[in-house]
C-alpha cells in the first residue's frame, strides 16, 4: 500500500538514437518494430516532481511554469495511471511539475527525459520497486525513447519479441565516462514541429513503400553499431548512424503525404558535416523527427565541429553535450 502524501524528485537526461527507433510492433504497449542504440546527454534535462497527494479529485500536470490541459495532461494521466496499477492503489491522484533545461517538442527529444524523469520519480512515490530494466519498460509506455534514457551513457533498446513487452527494454553499453564523445547540436529553429513523432512514425508505417526495406536493413545497422561500440570505432559507427538515419528520413518522404521534417539549414548543416569530414575531421550526423542536426565527434574536435555549424546559414545557435548519467532520484519527502 502507498503512504498517504509522498513527493519524489527526478532528473532525466535526453538522448539521441545513433540506430533509429521508427514504428511500431505493438501500438497499445507501445512496442517498437525495430531495437535501437543511443546516446545520453549531459545538461539537456528534464526535472519532475510527483506529489502524491489524497487531497486531490485529479491528477494535475504542470510544465515549464505552464498548467497543462488537453492531450499532454491525458498523456500523463495514462502514465500514472499504470503506476497507480502496479502500487495497486485507485483514486490516490498527484501532482507533476516538470521542467525542462531545452525547448519542448522541437526534435530534441523532450519526451525521452520527461518520461523517464516520470517513471523514477513516480514509482517511488508510489511505492513501486523496480529494477533498472523494469524501470525502462515502463518509461516506454511513456514514450519509446524513455526506454533508453533510464540508463547513461551508451545504451541499446531491445524490440523485444514477447507480446506483453516485458523484454522491450533497454541496457547500457558503455558507462557515460567509458569513451569521451561530444554530441554537438545544430539548432536551427526554435519553434515546435508540426506533427509528432507518434503521429509521423504511424503514417510512415502505414504508407511509405520504403518502410519495409529500412526496417530489413535496420538490423545489419544495429549489429555494425554494436560492434563498433565494443570496439570504440568512431568511424563505423558514424558511417552506420548517418546512414541509418537517412534511409528513416528517406521513409518519411516516401510516406503519402509526405513527411518532411527538414529545412533549409538542416541540408545546409548536413552538407558542412561532409565538408569538415572532406577537411579530414572525424564527425557524422543524425536528425530525429525535427530539424536540428545532432553531430557526433570527439572532444578534441568539437570546438571547430561548434564553430563550423555557428557559421551555416539559418543555424540558430548550436549546444555541445558529453554523454551523461541515466536517470536517478533527486529527493525523496
Ligand atoms: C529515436 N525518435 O530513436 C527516434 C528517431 C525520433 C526519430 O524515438 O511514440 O517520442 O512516444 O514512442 O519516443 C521519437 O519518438 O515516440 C523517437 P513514441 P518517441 O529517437
Amino acid at each position: 500500500m502507498a503512504p498517504n502524501r509522498r513527493t519524489a524528485v527526478a532528473r532525466a537526461g535526453t538522448n539521441i538514437a545513433l540506430v533509429k527507433y521508427w514504428g511500431k510492433r505493438d501500438v497499445q504497449l507501445n512496442l517498437p518494430r525495430t531495437g535501437s542504440l543511443s546516446l545520453t546527454l549531459a545538461g539537456l534535462e528534464t526535472v519532475t516532481g510527483v506529489t502524491v497527494d489524497p487531497g486531490l479529485q485529479h491528477d494535475h500536470f504542470e510544465l515549464d511554469g505552464h498548467i497543462e490541459r488537453g492531450v499532454p495532461l491525458g498523456r500523463v494521466g495514462r502514465f500514472l495511471a499504470l503506476v497507480r496499477e502496479r502500487a495497486g492503489v485507485t483514486g490516490l491522484f498527484a501532482r507533476v511539475v516538470s521542467r525542462n533545461s531545452f525547448p519542448t517538442a522541437a526534435g530534441l527529444a523532450s519526451s525521452a527525459s520527461g518520461f523517464a524523469a516520470l517513471a523514477r520519480a513516480a514509482s517511488a512515490a508510489y511505492g513501486v520497486d523496480l529494477t533498472a530494466e523494469g524501470l525502462s519498460a515502463l518509461a516506454r509506455r511513456g514514450s519509446g525513447s524513455a526506454a533508453r534514457s533510464v540508463f547513461g551513457g551508451l545504451v541499446e533498446m531491445e524490440a523485444g519479441v514477447r507480446p506483453d513487452g516485458s523484454d522491450a527494454c533497454a541496457h547500457q553499453l558503455v558507462p557515460p565516462g567509458g569513451w569521451p564523445l561530444r554530441l554537438v547540436v545544430a539548432v536551427t529553429t526554435e519553434a515546435a514541429k508540426d506533427i509528432s513523432s507518434t503521429i509521423g512514425m504511424g503514417a510512415t508505417e502505414q504508407t511509405s513503400p520504403l518502410y519495409e526495406a529500412w526496417v530489413a536493413s535496420h538490423a545489419v545497422d544495429l549489429e555494425e553499431a554494436r560492434l563498433a561500440v565494443a570496439g570504440q570505432d568512431l568511424e563505423v559507427l558514424g558511417a552506420v548512424m548517418e546512414r541509418n538515419c537517412l534511409g528513416m528520413h528517406a521513409c518519411m518522404m516516401a510516406a503519402r503525404p509526405p513527411l518532411l521534417y527538414w529545412n533549409e539549414a538542416t541540408v545546409a548543416a548536413m552538407r558542412e558535416v561532409w565538408n569538415l569530414r572532406a577537411r579530414g575531421i572525424p564527425v557524422w550526423f543524425t536528425i530525429d523527427a525535427g530539424p536540428h542536426v545532432k553531430t557526433l565527434c570527439r572532444p578534441e574536435e568539437a570546438t571547430a565541429v561548434k564553430a563550423a555549424l555557428d557559421a551555416v546559414p539559418g543555424v540558430a545557435r548550436t549546444i555541445a553535450a558529453a554523454p551523461g548519467e541515466g536517470a536517478r532520484l533527486e529527493s525523496m519527502g
